[in-house]
Order: structure tokens, then sequence, then C-alpha cells
């Protein structure tokens, strides 16, 4: 009988004890859970490879020299054969996509879509991509208006850049396995002086491939177009059909270029939705953006070059490959 209020007391205590322990350990853990959390929502972005743009500038120089790629001439297939072979090089596994398409004027082009996989082994994948063919007539232009042109900036330029992002890719993997796809016959849309324009007339290359991409079910997280990526005094707002699609692909790529300091060059203004490779591909499920050349102020939009023989290398700027370059390897680094 005396003892029971003792043992009552032991017990009272013993149950705050432990009631003491318990909150003592959850107030231990809170602190750790709260530091992890923070640590995640302001991950350290790694500094990506270098990406050299005097390489890249090289790799355009060559293109260029083999003279206008437009679809059928010799200096296409010498250049789409040298693509292919710089790319296997870099040591990527390449598979090429050759058939016949029909231009808007009923010409039949040889068309060659190239396509390099780095890490092919893994399952989550980004797609770049860009045109190598150049337009087979200068509409834009007073003079020569029927010639091809060298095409530095609209075909070259993106080429470049991913001939460069692969020779990285070639000495340094990254989380995600990449598509470089290279797509040909973009460029042989019908002539501005000429009516009756339809947007497949352009890009026949991704639309080939949309219909029939170079492997069963192939997917990728996202997808970044590069064209008319080196011009001198270039202008990147975001694109329309870019934003259509994917706007968030368009806000990772614009963030990035930010925090890179090349606010100025990414522009926050807004284009119209326009026609580019990046279109067919948004259109077959991989949600994609456009980094373009685009003038917002400016009538037609795209640079002065446009269609143009001053399309040449003249018209090239390292400045402008590199703040590309750096955007794109931070971003597919970051993955
Ligand atoms: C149109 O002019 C409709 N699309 C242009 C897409 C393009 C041409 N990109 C490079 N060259
Ligand atoms: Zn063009």
């Amino acid at each position: 009988m005396r003892n029971k209020p003792i043992f009552k007391i032991v017990a009272v205590l013993a149950v705050l004890l432990f009631l003491f322990f318990i909150v003592f350990s959850a107030l231990q853990r809170k602190p750790n859970s709260k530091q992890k959390s923070s640590n995640q929502t302001a991950k350290k972005r790694i500094k990506a490879p270098k990406f050299s743009s005097d390489s890249a500038y090289a790799y355009i120089q060559k293109q260029v020299d083999f003279g206008p790629r437009n679809p059928n001439s010799a200096s296409a297939e010498a250049c789409g054969n040298w693509l292919e072979s710089k790319l296997e090089g870099f040591g990527a596994n390449i598979i090429t996509q050759e058939d016949n398409v029909t231009a808007y004027d009923g010409t039949v082009l040889r068309m060659k879509n190239i396509i390099a996989e780095f890490q092919p082994e893994k399952k989550k994948r980004i797609m770049l991509y860009a045109h190598w063919d150049t337009r087979p007539f200068a509409d834009k232009d007073t003079v020569r208006i029927n010639e091809p042109i060298d095409g530095a900036n609209d075909g070259g330029s993106g080429v470049g850049v991913l001939l460069e992002i692969s020779r990285m890719l070639s000495k340094n993997p990254t989380d995600y396995g990449v598509d470089i796809i290279l797509f040909d016959s973009e460029d042989y849309g019908r002539p501005t002086y000429a009516s009756g324009s339809n947007y497949k007339d352009w890009c026949l290359g991704s639309q080939y491939w949309a219909n029939k991409p170079h492997k069963k079910n192939y997917n990728a997280k996202y997808g970044i177009l590069l064209d008319m990526v080196g011009g001198e005094n270039a202008a990147f707002p975001r694109e329309g059909t870019s934003l259509e699609y994917a706007s968030n692909v368009v806000d990772k790529i614009w963030k990035s270029a930010n925090s890179l300091g090349y606010g100025g060059l990414f522009e926050r203004a807004k284009t119209n939705p326009t026609t580019d490779d990046h279109l067919f591909v948004n259109a077959a499920g991989i949600p994609s953006a456009a980094i373009v050349e685009f003038h917002v102020h400016q009538m037609g939009g795209y640079g002065k070059f446009h269609h143009t023989h001053q399309d040449n290398m003249e018209n090239i700027s390292k400045e402008t490959l590199q703040a590309v370059g750096d955007v794109v390897m931070d971003v597919i680094y970051n993955e």
C-alpha cells in the first residue's frame, strides 16, 4: 500500500523521460532534414567542360570550304561524309537515314540525316539538333539570287557548335545520354518571291525523322534546336513555337543563359511561333526549344544575312558561338 504512490511517481517520471527523449530526438533530426532540403533546392550547378569557340569556328570554316551544301550537290555529299566520320571519331554510334524526299517544286532530293548517339546504353536522353544543308538559292538577295549560298550561319553554325559539344562529350560523359541529330533538307522551302508557301515545304529531313525516328519508340526528355547561332550582333528572344510546346525547356535554357551573364543576348522578348525543325520534333512528342537568331523589331525578323550571299564567314562571331556553346553545355551537364 505505501509503495503505490512511489510506483506511480516512478511511472510518471518514466513516461515524462520517454516523451522528453522523443521530443529531443525529433528536435535533433529537424535541423538535419531542413539542411538537406535547402541543399536540394539551391543545388549547386556543376561547371561544364570548357567550350572552345575557336574550335566551333574552325568546324564552320571547314563546312563552308566544301562549298554550298545544298541537297544533290557534290559538296553536300563530301561534307556529309566528313560530318559522319568526324562524329564517329568522337566515339559516337552513328546512324544515318538516307532516302529520297520531294521538294515543293517536285525536285527529288537525296536526303541524309546523321544521328550520333553518345552513351547509347543510357535510357534517359537529351536530343540536340541542327540542320546541315544550306539553301539552294539566295532569294532574299539582289544579286545572284539563283545561286546557292555559303550558309555559314544558316546551316554551318548549328553544326559547328554541335561538333564542338560532341568533342567535349567524347571526353566528359554526361548523366543523360545525348543524341546529336543533323537534319538534312531543312532549307529547300519555296522562295519568298513565289506564291503559295506552305510550312511543310521546309524541314524535309526532320519531317522524315518525325515520321520514322532512327529507333523504335525513341524518346528524349527534351530537345534543343540550334539554328543561326553564330551571327554577328545576334539576338535570341524566346521563340513562339518553343513556348507553345515546351515552355519549361525555354525557361531552363534562358535561366542558364542569365546565370552565365548572357541575358543581353538571350532576350526575354517573345517571337511569334515560327516554322523550323523543332516544330516537327515537338509534334512528334519531344518537347523542344529553338535557339534561333531573330530580331523582334526588324522586318522579317531573321538577320539581314538571311538567305543572302552575306551569310558567309564574315558574319560569324566567336563571341556569339561562345555564348551559345556555354549555355547548351551548362544545360546538358547539369541534367
Ligand atoms: C521560314 O522561313 C518559314 N522558316 C525558316 C526556317 C529556317 C530557314 N531556318 C533556317 N532557314
Ligand atoms: Zn534558311
